[in-house]
């Protein structure tokens, strides 16, 4: 007799509260390397000269059921690497989702990271993510994560499964400000403001 094939929902996951891993044969992974993001960080000359093959972050996600669900729920864990492109911190792609109603969920596990959300006007503001800090993200504000740290930043999500990823916007009004280092210190700067 056939094993009875088990469903997605049905495999078992984990996750390990120290450091974020999560484990299990559905658990899917992408990495986001520099050369993957051309045209996110601002200073596009000191991007260029990096080696692009570096990795920014690494997602690891459990779809328990397949994307576009109504009522379903994904989850998974970021790790951003410290890093710095220019004055700029190593930060997530960010987008808004799809489907603008719908929100999601961060929490800090570890490092020292900022969260930065753009609403529909590119108006940008900060917060503060470190171990535990919790984050409601609404599904029509732009959210991108650094790590301000020099340490990985990892943190946990949970996001509706028809949410969608909306990359397009951000690209034609995404957010007016950056995260850089400034006397080292993380300062959110306009991008029509001199950052030298
Ligand atoms: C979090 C979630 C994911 C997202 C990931 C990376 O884990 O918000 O939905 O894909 O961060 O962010 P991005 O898609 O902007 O690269
Ligand atoms: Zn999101």
């Amino acid at each position: 007799m056939k094993p009875k094939q088990r469903a997605a929902e049905e495999s078992p996951v984990s996750i390990n509260w120290s450091t974020g891993l999560l484990l299990g044969s559905s658990v899917q992974e992408r990495t986001k390397t520099l050369g993957q993001l051309r045209g996110i960080f601002y200073d596009a000359d000191s991007w260029s000269q990096m080696d692009l093959d570096t990795t920014v972050y690494c997602v690891r996600w459990w779809q328990p059921v397949p994307e576009n669900t109504e009522g379903g729920l994904f989850w998974g864990t970021t790790t951003i690497e410290p890093g710095l492109v220019g004055d700029e911190y190593f930060m997530t792609h960010g987008h808004c989702h799809q489907q603008r109603n719908r929100a999601e969920i961060y929490s800090t596990i570890s490092g020292e990271g900022a969260l930065l959300l753009a609403d529909a006007e590119g108006h940008t503001s900060m917060e503060v993510m470190t171990a535990g800090s919790t984050h409601y993200l609404r599904g029509e504000i732009a959210h991108r994560v650094a790590n301000v740290g020099k340490s990985p930043l990892v943190f946990v999500a949970c996001w509706p499964s028809d949410a969608g990823h909306d990359y397009e916007t951000i690209a034609t009004k995404g957010f007016l400000a950056r995260l850089i280092r400034c006397h080292g210190v993380p300062t959110l700067l306009r991008n029509d403001a001199n950052g030298s």
